[in-house]
């Protein structure tokens, strides 16, 4: 395959319901979105990047220009084998997992149509659809947090994340379980605590929580092992597991039981299939995390999600509880038993509306040779 040109287009998209987490609240999406022209086809990808660097160091803005500057002057007009020679061709950049996964993304996705194939079956992945959870930001009340929970159950998700954060945890929690006493239920700090409140999760720990996802800070790993080593609910790591090295690193370490791998912050779908595999090995299951994609990062997350080590239920939720309209058709949607079909067509599976996201366009530029 060889890409001819790429534009670079930033979308802005307004979510159905302003999220929350533990370091910052948002009503609106800014993402970059890849359209790829190669003689296979045009694809898009997205990037993971948010606007600003709440959730990692990466933004739209620095994916933009690594792009630009960096990986595309790299592969533009060369003849590519595929993603595997793109990984290795882009190894020596260090940093910015999330730009070169975008890149990554479309290649896999070109290699796809190149083979006639669903993006899953090109990546290893055998389900026919995938669990669907559904994560649920911090709400000023406790009453709405029940409130909304009840929406999605009825919606026939099949389990519950709730953001947590100091001030709005144990409580919450606890608020959650009066009313939901069985329901599959895990939190997420993102980072926002230290090893100084373990008392806090020696409490969750009574709370018949599935995990426990990202309780002290990414680069904590150490303090994770000890906090693992205190309590039996599983620790699941997200920001801490950067690349599948520091999966290797938390599984010797016993920092956590179970990782949630998002394609984006590991460095790619190679990468992302290695953590995948370093899990298995170490008898770790895995989930597929959410960066609050469009449809079109959304199809990519199901496709890596039907892999057979992705045992927990995802945060691959329908279209429609992120957008009013979604940029791919058709968009997704919940199946009555709380699962998600993948998509069975060759690459990505589902087609990019151009007209949707030509009414969400703030920026495009278009990058050749
Ligand atoms: O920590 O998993 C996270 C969204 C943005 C940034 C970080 C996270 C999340 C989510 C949403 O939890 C998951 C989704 O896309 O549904
Ligand atoms: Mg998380």
């Amino acid at each position: 395959m060889k890409i001819e040109r790429v534009e670079l287009i930033v979308v802005r998209m307004p979510l159905v319901s302003p999220f929350e987490t533990s370091n910052t609240r948002v009503s609106e999406l800014d993402k970059l979105l890849l359209k790829v022209y190669a003689p296979e086809g045009v694809v898009y990808a997205e990037c993971t990047a948010d606007a600003r660097p709440f959730y990692s160091y990466e933004t739209v803005g620095t994916a933009a220009l690594i792009l630009k500057e960096v990986l595309l002057p790299e592969i533009l007009g060369k003849d590519l084998e595929g993603p595997a020679a793109y990984v290795k061709m882009t190894d020596r950049f260090r940093g910015h997992p999330m730009a070169k996964a975008a890149l990554e993304n479309a290649l896999w996705v070109l290699s796809a149509l190149e083979q006639g194939k669903p993006l899953a079956a090109l990546l290893g992945g055998e389900k026919r659809s995938v669990a669907s959870g559904v994560s649920v930001g911090i709400q000023d009340r406790a009453e709405d947090l029940v409130r909304v929970i009840g929406a999605y159950l009825e919606e026939g998700y099949r389990r519950v994340k709730i953001k947590i954060k100091p001030g709005k945890d144990l409580s919450i929690v606890q608020t959650v379980r009066k009313t939901y006493p069985s329901l599959p239920l895990m939190v997420d700090a993102n980072g926002a605590y230290r090893l100084s409140d373990r008392a806090l999760f020696e409490a969750l720990d009574e709370r018949d929580l599935m995990m426990i996802e990202q309780p002290l800070a990414p680069d904590d790993v150490v303090d994770h092992a000890k906090l693992q080593a205190r309590i039996k609910t599983p620790l699941c790591l997200d920001e801490s597991i950067k690349s599948p090295y520091f999966a290797r690193v938390a599984a010797e370490l016993g920092a956590c039981r179970i990782i949630n791998v998002k394609q984006g912050r590991v460095g790619g779908l190679s990468a992302a299939k290695e953590v995948h595999d370093v899990a298995r090995a170490n008898n770790m299951g895995v989930w597929c995390g959410g960066m609050l994609e469009t449809g079109i990062g959304r199809a990519v997350n199901v496709a890596l999600a039907s892999l057979p080590n992705f045992v927990y239920p995802n945060d691959i939720s329908a279209s429609n509880r992120y957008w009013e309209r979604d940029l791919v058709d058709p968009p997704f949607s919940l199946n009555a038993d709380g699962t998600i079909d993948v998509p069975s067509g060759p690459g990505l599976g589902v087609t990019v509306d151009e007209k949707a996201v030509a009414r969400v366009t703030l920026a495009r530029e278009v990058i050749r040779l």
